[in-house]
């Protein structure tokens, strides 16, 4: 049996999906005229579908699974489950108002008329705040919305900022941060369940590999200790003496983010010959 995977055919979600799944991975051939491609070496057929659509699909068990944003997760409103946050397609849901207007607190934002094609979303952070404004649907260029006389504010996502911006337009309040999520239908079997597993096992993998950097340097033995401690690895580090007595090499596993900060304090303790390397893929 296969498990079927919706991903975004075409769009800002497209591109990372397949280079995720390749990672763990899964071979296919994503022919931008293809509705579905199989898999050869997993259980996995990929459909490729709008964005929009995912949530509806993977309800109505179309597909088992999906890739696809959390902002359109919650907009829909359909019946399926979040299994895991994947660290693309990062953006958030906001208002935003025109840029020479002061903007005077949620309270303001009564009695406005609101452009949205989150509707949904808009409405509960509405109602949430007990504002009442108008909400206005349109499905895209919502930007435009204040400029043409259309309503005072809108809500949609922002990443860089440089839309609102070169649209005269500020953000006001953030309502929602997204990413894109792996989300499944409620009720798969066991069977599917362990093929989910599976492929969430992989995905954790690749993403510890993506934000850990592997390390080998030669340390003095008289700062070893020191240097163990910034660097304590995935167990702890593996310590191979040198030729040159008195030295040792020392091989571990550092985070990306704290990358530098460790890389200056290892400089001071005297570690020379400092090698970094990417990690294809990690399991703990
Ligand atoms: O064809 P299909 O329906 O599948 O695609 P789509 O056009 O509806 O969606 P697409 O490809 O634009 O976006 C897919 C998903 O990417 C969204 O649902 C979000 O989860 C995520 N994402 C991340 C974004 C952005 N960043 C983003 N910046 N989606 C849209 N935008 C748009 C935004 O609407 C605005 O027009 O980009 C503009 C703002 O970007 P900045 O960088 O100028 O702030
Ligand atoms: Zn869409």
């Amino acid at each position: 049996m296969k498990l079927k995977i919706a991903i975004q055919k075409s769009g800002r979600l497209n591109e990372d999906s397949v280079k995720l799944l390749k990672e763990c991975g899964i071979d296919f051939s994503n022919s931008l005229n293809k509705l579905k491609t199989d898999v050869t070496n997993f259980p996995l057929e990929i459909l490729f579908l709008r964005d929009d659509d995912i949530p509806q699909y993977v309800a109505d068990k179309v597909a088992d699974i999906g890739i696809v944003g959390e902002n359109v997760v919650a907009e829909k409103q359909k019946e399926v489950k979040t299994l895991e946050h994947l660290g693309f397609g990062k953006c958030r849901l906001s208002i935003a108002i025109p840029k020479d207007k002061r903007y005077g607190g949620l309270k303001s934002l009564n009695g406005t008329r609101i452009a949205t094609s989150y509707t949904n979303i808009l409405a509960a952070f509405l109602k949430r705040n007990k504002i009442k404004a108008e909400i206005h649907e349109i499905s895209g260029s919502v930007e435009i919305a204040p400029g043409i006389g259309l309503a005072e504010a809108i809500c949609d996502l922002v990443s860089s900022g440089s839309t609102l911006f070169t649209n005269g337009l500020k953000e006001a309040e953030t309502i929602m941060k997204s990413e894109a999520v792996l989300i499944a239908n409620p009720k798969l079997n066991k069977q599917e369940l362990a093929i989910v597993n599976k492929l969430i096992f992989r995905i954790q993998a690749a993403r510890k590999a993506k934000k850990n950097k592997y390390i080998l340097l030669n340390a003095p033995n008289k700062n070893l200790d020191k240097i163990i401690s910034l660097i304590p690895g995935m167990k702890s580090p593996t310590i191979l003496p040198l030729a040159d007595k008195g030295w040792s090499s020392i091989h571990s596993v550092v985070l990306e983010d704290e990358f530098w900060e460790v890389i200056e304090k290892l400089k001071a303790y005297g570690a020379q010959g400092i090698l970094v390397i990417p990690i294809e893929k990690m399991v703990i």
